[in-house]
Formats: structure tokens, C-alpha cells, sequence
């Protein structure tokens, strides 16, 4: 492992102004993204579609550092032939690529999951890497609700990402680990907190145990926001203020930058709250979006899989992209929604 090199790697994907775009939605997921949007989800609309957002110059080049993209997408080539990953890299982004092979049942504890795909996992990042990819993604999920998480969950959960980004790691491929406590169920803002404090303190106890050197990773968790259906939510402040607090107290200063997921929040709350955070400031670690959601929705819905769309897809995407940069130097203003919608 060359340690320089990856630190090099991971700032760049947090550099000023710039995040990450989560286009890794893996088969099952993107077929719902595209009924949505009354699109097929075949081959060829899907290379289409990340096309059109890898081919848009001004958010590629201005506010995208990396893209994470799926293992059918890191093969593709677009329309013309180009490989899909030299047109991320012309733009001056880096690809990545999701390495995690979804979730199972995990024995013993009901309504909960473990992350699978740890096997012959060398042997994949090694491909991945002659492919282009120099960062990498694994995605735990931890559910609140009654009686959940339990230990058990927490800590397989976290053995499975600290045994991934080892991995990564030894393969010259900086390891996003990603922990996601879902914003699902009723539950306060506070519940949330106590629970991801819960999840990040055991992660960061298995990347310490099993050397991972915490200079060359990024870590993408969930803020500690209300769950979607609590009956009053925190608001945009107090999310901001919660969920660096909790991060301070549980994510060390050698980390380069943090990515946050943005979990189902609308596209503007995931800004606000993205920019509320880098507003309060005296940050150890750089604190950026690695978004799917709230970055695609506006694109998938401007293009709906029409040719005539590509535009008009190009430019949602630009804009949720510049919103989300401006979001990571503290620099976004509401009003900057209003003139768009104008
Ligand atoms: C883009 O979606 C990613 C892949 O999800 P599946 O394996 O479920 O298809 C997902 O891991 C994503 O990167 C994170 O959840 C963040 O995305 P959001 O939409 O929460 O910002």
C-alpha cells in the first residue's frame, strides 16, 4: 500500500467545492428510479442516461470529483463507443465502484441485514482497478425501530466494511466506507444520533483493528436527522449542529473528508443541511455530498428517457450539482432555488 497515494486520492475526492455523485444504483434499484419515471430499464436506457450525466461538462468538470458507478457501468461504452469511465476521467473526475453485493438476512436477528461480497473480493478490486476505479464503496445498512439495531447487527456490519477497506487498501483503492442508519421509520433526531454514535464508534474500532489506515479512506454516514415519518422534524439548525457534534465525537481528524449520503431527503433539505454544517465551520475534516438521490431525481424527471430531454436533464443535473458545491464552502443561499424555478 502506498499511503501518500491514496491520501492523494481521498482529498481529491473532498476537494473545495467539489462531492461526489452515487450513481451506483445496482439493477433492482434503478428499475424503481425509472418506473418513476415511466422509463424501461434496459441496458441500453441505462447507459443512456449516465451518459447524459457524465457527458454534462459544467457539472463534471466544475463540482463532481468522483463518480461511484456499478459494475455493468464500469464495462460500458457510450453510444460512440468511448468507455463510460474515460468520460468521467476526460471531465477530470476519478471513477469508483460499488464493490458491495447487496444485503441478506442476518441469522438470529430478525429485520435485520449484513452486507455481503466479501468474497473473492481481491481478485474483483484488482479488475476494478486495471478498469480505471481508484476508489471504492460498501454500503452497511442499520435500520432503527423497535427493539433495533441490535449489537449483533452494529457489529457484523462494521467487521464486514473495516474487512472491505483493508482490502481496498492493499489493492491501491481508497475505501469509502459507508454506514447508513436509515431515516425510515418514526423515530426522533435524537434516537438517530444515539444510534449512529453507536454504528460509527464500532466502525471506526474495526478499521483501527484491522489497520486501515485512516488518512486514505472517506467515510459517507448519514446526518442525524428525524426519521421520515417522526411526527415533528428537526429542523435545518438543529440538524447542522446535531450531527457535527456527533461527528466530532466519533470521527478522527486523520480521516481527509466525510461524503454524506443524502437517505431520502428532499433535493434542497439535503443542501441546506449540507451547508448549514459548513457554515458553523472549524472543521477537522473536509465535509462534502456523495449523493444519489438528491442528485438525480431533478435529471431523471427533466429527461424521462426522451432524446429531446437530454438537455434540459444536463442542465437539472447542473444545477443540483452547483448547489450541492456551493453547499460544501458554506456558500448556497435559498434564493438561488428561487431563481432557478423562475
Ligand atoms: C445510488 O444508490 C446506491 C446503491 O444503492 P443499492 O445498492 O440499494 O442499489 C446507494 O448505496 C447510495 O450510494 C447511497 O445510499 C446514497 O444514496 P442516497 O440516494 O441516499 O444519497
Amino acid at each position: 500500500m502506498n499511503l501518500a497515494d491514496l491520501n492523494k486520492v481521498a482529498q481529491a475526492m473532498v476537494a473545495p467545492g467539489k462531492g461526489i455523485l452515487a450513481a451506483d444504483e445496482s439493477s433492482g434499484t434503478i428499475k424503481k428510479r425509472f418506473d418513476a419515471i415511466n422509463v424501461e430499464s434496459t441496458e441500453d436506457n441505462r447507459r443512456d442516461y449516465r451518459e447524459m450525466l457524465f457527458r454534462s461538462k459544467e457539472a463534471m468538470t466544475k463540482y463532481i470529483s468522483g463518480v461511484i458507478l456499478y459494475d455493468e457501468t464500469i464495462w460500458q461504452k457510450a453510444k460512440d463507443g468511448t468507455p463510460l469511465v474515460k468520460l468521467i476521467e476526460q471531465a477530470g473526475a476519478i471513477p469508483g465502484i460499488k464493490v458491495d453485493e447487496g444485503t441478506q438476512a442476518l441469522p438470529g436477528c430478525p429485520g435485520e441485514l449484513v452486507t455481503v461480497g466479501l468474497d473473492k473480493l481481491a481478485e474483483r478490486l484488482k479488475k476494478y482497478y486495471e478498469q480505471g476505479a481508484r476508489f471504492a464503496k460498501w454500503r452497511a445498512v442499520i435500520d432503527i425501530a423497535d427493539g433495533i439495531p441490535s449489537m449483533t447487527a452494529i457489529h457484523v456490519n462494521a467487521h464486514a466494511l473495516a474487512r472491505y477497506a483493508a482490502l481496498c487498501q492493499a489493492a491501491q483503492i481508497v475505501p469509502i466506507v459507508e454506514p447508513e442508519v436509515l431515516m425510515d421509520g418514526d423515530h426522533d433526531i435524537d434516537r438517530c444520533y444515539d444510534v449512529t454514535q453507536r454504528v460509527l464508534n464500532k466502525t471506526f474500532q474495526e478499521l483501527r483493528v484491522q489497520r486501515v489506515a485512516l488518512e486514505g479512506m472517506i467515510l459517507k454516514p448519514n446526518m442525524a436527522i428525524s426519521g421520515k415519518k417522526a411526527k415533528t422534524r428537526a429542523g435545518v439548525e438543529e440538524v447542522a449542529e446535531k450531527t457535527v457534534r456527533l461527528l466530532k465525537s466519533c470521527v478522527p481528524a486523520a480521516v481527509p473528508g466525510i461524503a454524506f449520503l443524502s437517505g431520502g431527503q428532499s433535493d434542497e433539505e439535503a443542501t441546506a443541511h449540507l451547508d448549514a454544517m459548513n457554515r458553523i465551520g472549524n472543521l477537522p475534516w473536509k465535509l462534502t455530498f456523495s449523493y444519489g438521490r438528491a442528485l438525480q431525481a431533478a435529471p431523471q424527471k427533466a429527461w424521462s428517457g426522451k432524446a429531446d430531454n437530454v438537455g434540459a436533464g444536463q442542465q437539472a443535473f447542473t444545477h443540483r450539482a452547483q448547489m450541492n458545491g456551493l453547499a460544501s464552502k458554506g456558500e448556497w443561499k435559498a434564493d438561488l432555488e428561487k431563481k432557478k424555478a423562475a
